[in-house]
């Protein structure tokens, strides 16, 4: 029997963001951003997405008067990769990756958005890091920009409603690209781009409360229509100066079943796919669809766009669709009286024949290939996977060699389901799958909980939800999974 295998190049590896994994929030010439102002609510139920991420001036105000505050701003310390880098890619070498996720801080290069010159120390930072990735022969697969705009430009220009943060974007996009191209063959504009529409503060560095009086729809259409341009503008760059590079955009994959099979659930589930599907539409086929078009003039909203806007995001596209994919949702025409349950930026109706997650989250392996099969189908482009996880509370407990492990099963029963569903679209669907990086290899501060213990990863990480802890790295039982996982390029998943 032919062994199964994945394509012989697969991209196995894993996947991290810098406001979440960094930390050395302050350090090396690093500006605030965005994320260092995040503060956690430890006291709002977990499965409460919206007030998570609700920020207003009196919360940044509140942040930048504590510097010194790391308990409640959990993304300053992140699992300090600041100072771990070199354990932590030997790790992953150790797995035997072949890519690894990561992004760039905005604010270590350009410290306030609008600087004139970059920080070197910011930029030497990451290029020990892409030499040590290079060491163990791994890709990096870098995100610009993922939650972390400087906070500078949010307080001085309203960030990415305002048509200049496009031109900083470039500043940035150009200093990382020329002193990095010669390490980066994969490159994600922005993270998850639709989740603009639900947390504009995190994606989009929008404080509401400087908005009033503004149609707030209209700001954060407008502000995703810069993106949009910048995100164009990058790739015209990366493709000038490095024709071999590869640039991609970054899509919330919110996969969704109707309730019933009543036509109008139907419908409804269908509308909500569109709900995210319109913004790789539009970096994908380089135009805004036509149903975009439709809402914003029934929603009366007045989107500032440029020929020459227009122009480049034609003719600059992406050349393929990336995304991150936890769970999958259930959708009615009518919710009155049916149970909801959290999933990742969202809350939606509870599908009864699935597990959920202590935050809510309901894992549907098939929902998976399901996506898979809808992207490719859709845009016939080369896919790419770069989040998938579940996120678990866990303990170290003895290995009975003198350290300390995880016993994390539901991790490898979850991860097993998830590859073994991606290998079917790959065989039996046709699906072109450039890789998988898992969310997140090693444990880091989750983005709507701001909470540490919510663990992720291959490997744990000594760091409580206040912060206490060694931050010392150990290899969980799934780490030894995945490397076997990866040295098989797959087929031990049959075994
Ligand atoms: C996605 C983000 C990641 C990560 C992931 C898991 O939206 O792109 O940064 O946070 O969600 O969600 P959480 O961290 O809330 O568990």
């Amino acid at each position: 029997m032919i062994e199964k295998e994945f394509p012989k190049d697969f991209l196995w590896g894993g996947a991290t963001a810098a406001n979440q994994f960094e930390g050395g929030w302050n350090e090396g010439g690093k500006g605030w951003s965005v994320a260092d102002c995040a503060r956690s609510h430890l006291d709002v139920d977990v499965q409460d997405y919206a007030k998570q991420n609700e920020v207003l001036m009196k919360d940044v105000e509140e942040a930048m008067a504590h510097p010194e505050d790391l308990k409640h701003y959990p993304k300053r310390h992140g699992s300090d990769f600041y100072h771990h880098y070199k354990e932590d890619i030997a790790l992953l070498g150790e797995m035997g990756f072949k890519t690894f996720r990561m992004s760039i801080a905005w604010s270590r290069i350009y410290p306030n958005g609008d600087d004139a010159t970059p920080n070197e120390e910011g930029l030497k930072f990451y290029e020990d890091v892409f030499k040590e990735l290079k060491k163990y022969n791994i890709e990096p697969l870098v995100t610009i920009s993922h939650y972390e705009p400087p906070l500078n430009l949010a307080l001085k220009y309203d960030c990415w409603y305002s048509r200049q943060t496009i031109d900083f974007f470039m500043r940035f996009v150009k200093t990382i690209v020329d002193r990095f191209g010669q390490y980066v063959k994969y490159w994600l504009t922005f993270n998850e781009v639709d989740s603009m529409i639900r947390h504009p503060y995190t994606t989009g560095g929008l404080i509401k409360d400087r908005f009033n009086g503004k149609n707030w729809e209209e700001v954060i259409f407008q502000s995703m229509h810069h993106q949009f341009v910048a995100s164009a503008l990058a790739t015209k760059y990366i493709h000038e100066q490095f024709p071999e590079s590869k640039v991609g955009c970054m899509l919330t994959k919110l996969t969704y079943y109707p309730y019933s099979c009543k036509p109008e659930d139907q419908l409804e589930a269908q509308q909500r796919m569109r709900a995210t599907y319109c913004y790789s539409d539009t970096q994908v086929f380089g135009e805004y669809p036509a149903y975009l078009l439709a809402r914003f003039k029934n929603h009366g909203l007045h989107i500032q766009m440029t020929e020459e806007d227009l122009h480049v995001m034609k003719e600059y596209p992406v050349d393929f669709i990336s995304f991150s994919y936890y769970s999958s949702s259930c959708v009615a025409k009518n919710a009155e009286g049916l149970q909801t349950t959290a999933g990742n930026t969202q809350v939606a109706i509870k599908n009864p024949y699935l597990p959920a997650s202590e935050w809510g989250w309901q894992s549907d392996p098939i929902g998976l290939r399901i996506s898979l099969v809808d992207l490719y189908d859709r845009y016939r482009k080369p896919l790419f996977i770069v989040e998938n996880g579940l996120g678990e509370k866990e303990e170290l407990v003895s290995d009975g060699n003198g350290s300390y492990t995880v016993n994390d099963d539901a991790h490898i029963a979850y991860y097993k389901e998830h590859m073994k569903a991606m290998y079917e679209a790959i065989v039996e669907d046709g699906v072109e799958l450039l890789g998988y990086t898992s969310w997140a290899c090693i444990d880091l501060v989750s983005e709507s909980t701001k909470q540490m213990s919510k663990r992720y990863g291959f490997v744990y990480v000594d760091c409580d939800d206040e912060g206490n802890g060694t931050f010392k790295r150990y290899r969980k039982k799934s780490f030894y999974w995945y490397k076997h996982i990866i040295e098989t390029n797959g087929a031990a998943l049959f075994e």
